[in-house]
């Protein structure tokens, strides 16, 4: 594993850090886009006074803070990166391949260099019809045994919301609102379930993760609502969501495609209004993360 100089300095000194995934820019936004918001990404972090490590798999290394350079790698669509969920850390590296790493591989490889917060744009979970397809997210079991806060927006409502909660308690993930007691949805921002523990400030979230991570058993949520102008309208919403859910049984699309082929189908058939949410929320989630990375420190 490469750690940065900056990453590698920061950490030694006690410094705030936060690590950023690469999935969500490779599979999770469109060319051109994604290198935009990969840079306001570790803008938000600077401006908030921590240190950004945006972590991936390049030529078979895990890398925990991309160079510039690096982040156009990534998110140059002619690269090829594969997917990585924590599973394909090993083959990815002996093989020598290009990849960008989902929550649980960023998570993995986050806690291994000794980061404790990491801001992402929803996590992983259970699928609708996983009863059936076995379809749940490597996310959960690695959150529930990686000492590392996740701060996301809840998960994507393309997802079995109500189970997901279910798992994350089975699991003893603790799920914290910020800011609500409603668990957001993603580009909603508020699923019909509640969150099952409320803070208002970073300062309280840092307190509840100094306290989790002191048991040593795992990681935590932090579940930030997308910001109020950045919300997509329900209506489209739905109509988007149903749609997907379609096409995917049509083209029969199954396993590590779901997720990026639903993420497509909502950019280009709201013509870009769930980007610019998913833009606005991944964002908010940086900035909120290193805020609370800075209080941590502190
Ligand atoms: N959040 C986003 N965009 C994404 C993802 C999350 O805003 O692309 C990615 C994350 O990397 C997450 C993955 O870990 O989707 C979940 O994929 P799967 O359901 O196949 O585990
Ligand atoms: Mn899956």
């Amino acid at each position: 594993m490469r750690l940065s100089a900056e990453v590698s300095s920061a950490l030694d000194a006690g410094r705030a850090v936060v690590a950023l995934e690469s999935t969500i820019l490779a599979h999770g936004l469109p060319p051109g886009r994604n290198r935009t918001v990969a840079a306001r990404l570790e803008d938000v972090v600077r401006a908030a006074g921590a240190v950004p490590a945006t972590i991936a798999v390049l030529r078979g290394e895990p890398v925990v803070g991309l160079t510039g350079a690096e982040l156009d790698r990534v998110c140059d669509p002619d690269a090829g990166l594969v997917k990585l969920s924590r599973r394909d850390l090993a083959p990815a590296a002996a093989l020598g391949r290009d990849g960008a790493t989902t929550v649980a591989a960023t998570a993995a490889l986050a806690a291994r260099a000794g980061i404790r917060v990491f801001a992402t744009g929803g996590l992983g979970g259970v699928h609708r019809g996983a009863a059936s397809s076995f379809d749940v997210s490597a996310d959960l079991d690695v959150l529930a045994g990686t000492p590392v806060l996740v701060v996301c927006s809840g998960v994507k409502s393309v997802l079995d919301i109500g189970a997901t909660l279910e798992a994350l308690e089975t699991r003893s993930v603790p799920v914290l609102g910020f800011g609500t007691d409603a668990f957001p949805a993603f580009y909603l921002r508020e699923s019909p379930y509640p969150a099952p523990w409320r803070v208002d400030t970073a300062e309280q979230a840092a307190a509840v993760t100094r306290a989790h991570l002191a048991g040593g058993t795992g990681g935590l949520l932090l579940a930030n609502p997308v910001p109020v102008g950045a919300e997509m309208p329900r209506e489209l919403h739905d109509r988007l969501l149903a749609d997907g859910l379609a096409l995917l049984a049509d083209r029969a699309v199954t396993g590590k495609d779901v997720t990026p082929v639903l993420l497509e189908h909502f950019h280009t058939a709201s013509a870009g209004v769930s980007l610019d949410t998913n833009e606005e929320l991944v964002v908010a989630n940086a900035t909120l993360a290193a805020a609370v990375a800075v209080a941590l420190a502190g």
